[in-house]
């Protein structure tokens, strides 16, 4: 029994036996925050949450009136038996704890998401204890940078901490004499006969500064000087990213099945990615050009995509390459056609190798950081991480255990679609491998007060008659790092920035939005002074487009207010090769036809380009309109951050991270899904408002825009992710944050457990 459902037959007892003080008794307040229910009298259990990763194991027995804290084995064990009918099956247990021991954690809810903070914080004062080692550490690590046999700060003239410390004294004395303007070539030959080596900096003043950061350090550590000196010396030349299952491409992908947000997303972050490792290794005085190599699934019968070419190089960049690399049969036989991302499993671990072979061709040497995206790319990611010895970055995007309820409990009724066997436990090895997990928000770790994260969701699960997890993932690893990334610059901006709109678009937008054309589209909008409220998304049952239809259909004041312009999907329910958005198709047209909405809504099923749908959201924000992005769950919400930044009131739902994106009645509203008459009256509410005061709109767009501005760039993405890279390879190599024995147990998992599932997936066509 779900939590919710729990609190609500509660509030209907206490209400109809009259005893509504109950409400408000300790009884109460453990019912609200319990998230399940178990239920097989005599015994009846909860799972209490009472904070972000923080959970409680209850149990009541209904003769003996007694309630008693349990393990959460003991509960997990309950459920089993409840689902299966069986007791006592043996069932492996998956239990990271023993792994943890020395791995120093958080306590604060609020310190989640800043690992390499905290981190820094723990060791540096470790750093300073541990006296000599603390420098010796730091001596050892200066030592092994270099590029291609040529080394870099210091050479083999200095032996020992003391000589170091000597060395960077009397340099540092030497550059004070210096003209000011002198750059590393003409100081090099007399640094070198000091002992130090490229990488220090370009200009005197860069150079002075590391070298006085480097003897602070070694005079006292305190962790902020250490994040920068850190971050300054030349590690990273180059990434690899990974994303394998979707149609990875630069034109025509968008839409297709499993390829949405990922891929912008991706796409955006090797360019920032490129920049800023360009602007560091410029400014650290070196002439080497970084690379960026993605690496996604080559796909024969890829359609009017570019995914059948195993290479594509990366617009609007030097050196950024996709490189694709097909999925074999075990005969070596190349699979032709698109596989969905539910059935990927059997075919990524000849892709990591023959990925493998591919990087290392390409880039001559071992990539300095190999980052996985989404379950597939994660663990594709681990293999090659493991194999190579470089350090690992996960990032999610989203995970889908969350997405379906009770997806693990009872797995065996939805393992023929969704094969939740391998993608749960490939969740389980890439976020225990990694050295550092990125997320979008603190959401996706932690959840909310009311909301379980979704990292936070694989601390204790069970999936009967395959794994019981005791100790999944911890939200207070420091591993947790939050980096949010951002929306495009270039092509979504504020409408009010009239000298770079194109308004040259604006006769295909009065078309497409006001034409009475229905080549793949639907609805005309007759009145044009009403404000356009907005949404576009995949057409997934999640994103719930349909369910914003039918709010705006059952509300009489928001018609009358507004127009509703819907993008997503195709009209055709033959054209689409996706069951779910097959459903979707033909609930869209019977929600037409059943509220005769052809006149009120227009919806046009096709995908758009993004310099169209970035002077679309300006275009909506002219007529005054709003965003609605009206999601089940939303892990982040691209569309939310480039319709606010673009100026557009953005009405997004409370599930996932759009709740922290938007701070209610500020820079936007959050929305609950599942409640649509009060959504729909709250929208009709703000177009009323707004009519009588249209400072009201322009107040919450200000604000949307100032909010994307602060927060949701990706220039602080780009520089907080090399940063993070060079601290967390810093303590890799310091402490043994490598995690040898883990290494070896999450080898047990991936051969014995994963491989096993992964070999009886048979891909449907
Ligand atoms: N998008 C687009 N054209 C479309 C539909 C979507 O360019 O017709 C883009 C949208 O602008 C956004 C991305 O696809 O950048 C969707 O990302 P989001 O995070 O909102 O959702 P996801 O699809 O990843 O779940
Ligand atoms: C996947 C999702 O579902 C979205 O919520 C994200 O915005 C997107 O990836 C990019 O991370």
């Amino acid at each position: 029994m779900l939590g919710s459902q729990l609190w609500d037959d509660f509030i209907q007892l206490c209400e109809k036996d009259n005893q509504k003080e109950l409400l408000f008794s300790p009884l109460a307040d453990i019912l609200k925050k319990s998230q399940e229910a178990a239920i097989d009298p005599p015994w009846f259990y909860l799972d209490v949450r009472s904070g972000a990763g923080q959970w409680h194991y209850l149990r009541y027995h209904f003769e003996t009136l007694t309630f008693e804290e349990v393990q959460v084995s003991e509960l997990l064990t309950f459920k089993e038996r409840l689902v299966t009918g069986q007791s006592n099956s043996t069932i492996l247990e998956i239990d990271f704890t023993p792994f943890e021991r020395d791995v120093p954690k958080m306590h604060q809810a609020r310190s989640i998401g800043h690992g390499v903070e905290f981190l820094n914080r723990k060791f540096s004062s470790r750093l300073g204890h541990e006296l000599n080692k603390g420098d010796d550490m730091l001596f050892s690590f200066l030592k092994v940078h270099g590029y291609q046999g040529r080394p870099f700060m210091i050479n083999n003239t200095i032996t020992t901490v003391d000589e170091l410390r000597q060395a960077l004294h009397r340099c540092m004395e030497f550059l004070q004499q210096q003209p000011d303007e002198l750059q590393w070539p003409e100081l090099e030959n007399d640094l070198r006969s000091m002992g130090f080596e490229p990488g220090w900096g370009r200009s005197l003043a860069g150079i002075k500064t590391s070298m006085s950061l480097l003897a602070d350090l070694l005079e006292a550590p305190d962790h902020q000087n250490l994040e920068k000196f850190l971050s300054r010396i030349p590690m990273i030349f180059n990434i690899v990213i990974l994303s394998p299952h979707g149609y990875f491409g630069q034109d025509h992908v968008l839409g297709l099945p499993d390829t949405g947000g990922q891929v912008v997303y991706i796409l955006d972050q090797v360019r920032a990615l490129e920049r800023e490792m360009q602007k560091r290794i410029y400014n650290q005085g070196l002439d080497i050009k970084p690379q960026i190599i993605i690496v996604s699934r080559l796909i024969p019968e890829s359609g009017q995509t570019t995914c059948n070419e195993p290479e594509e190089h990366v617009h609007g960049t030097d050196q950024v390459n996709i490189i694709r690399i097909p999925f074999r049969e075990p005969d070596g036989t190349i699979i032709p056609h698109w596989i969905s991302r539910f059935e990927v499993w059997p075919y990524l671990e000849t892709f990591s190798r023959e990925a493998e072979t591919a990087i290392l061709a390409r880039l001559d040497r071992r990539p300095d950081l190999i980052v996985g995206n989404y379950s597939d790319g994660n663990l594709a990611a681990y293999l090659l991480a493991q194999r190579l010895g470089v350090t690992q970055c996960t990032i999610a995007h989203a995970l889908e255990k969350t997405k379906y309820l009770h997806s693990a409990l009872y797995w065996q009724d939805m393992e023929e679609q969704y094969h939740f066997s391998c993608q749960f436990t490939a969740d389980l090895i890439g976020m225990n491998s990694a050295d550092f997990i990125i997320t979008s928000t603190y959401q996706e770790i932690a959840g909310s007060s009311d909301v379980v994260g979704q990292y936070e969701s694989y601390g204790s699960f069970t999936m009967p008659g395959l794994q019981r997890v005791l100790h999944g993932i911890d939200v207070y690893d420091p591993r947790f790092n939050i980096v949010s990334p951002g929306a495009d610059e270039t092509t979504y901006f504020s409408y009010t920035e009239q000298e770079r709109r194109l308004s040259g678009l604006h006769r295909i937008l009065d078309q497409l939005v006001y034409g009475d054309d229905h080549e793949g589209c639907r609805g005309t909008l007759k009145k044009r002074d009403k404000p356009i409220l907005f949404s576009m998304a995949r057409l997934d049952h999640i994103k719930n487009l349909t369910g914003l239809v039918q709010w705006f259909a059952e509300n009489d004041r928001l018609q009358q207010l507004t127009n509703l312009l819907i993008i997503g999907g195709t009209i055709n329910p033959d054209e689409s090769t996706d069951n779910e958005e097959r459903i979707q198709i033909i609930r869209m047209h019977s929600l037409f036809d059943q509220y005769s909405l052809d006149n009120k809504v227009r919806w046009l099923g096709m995908r758009l380009d993004k310099t169209l749908t970035g002077e679309l959201y300006r275009y909506v924000a002219d007529s005054q309109g709003a965003f609605v992005q009206p999601a089940f769950f939303e892990a982040f919400g691209l569309t939310v951050i480039e319709a606010m930044v673009s100026g557009l009131p953005t009405f997004a739902t409370r599930y996932g991270g759009p709740l922290e994106i938007i701070e209610d009645n500020i820079s936007g509203f959050h929305i609950d899904p599942n409640h649509a008459d009060q959504t729909s009256e709250m929208l009709a509410d703000f177009f009323e408002r707004c009519k009588t005061d249209p400072s009201y709109w322009q107040r919450i767009s200000k604000g949307a825009r100032q909010r994307i501005k602060e927060r949701y760039t990706w220039k602080r993405y780009a520089k907080r992710l090399l940063t993070l890279t060079c601290i967390y390879g810093f303590w890799k190599f310091a402490t043994n944050m490598e995690r040898e024995a883990t290494g070896r147990y999450l080898e047990m998992l991936y051969h014995l457990q994963f491989r096993t599932r992964a070999e009886r997936v048979r891909p449907s066509l």
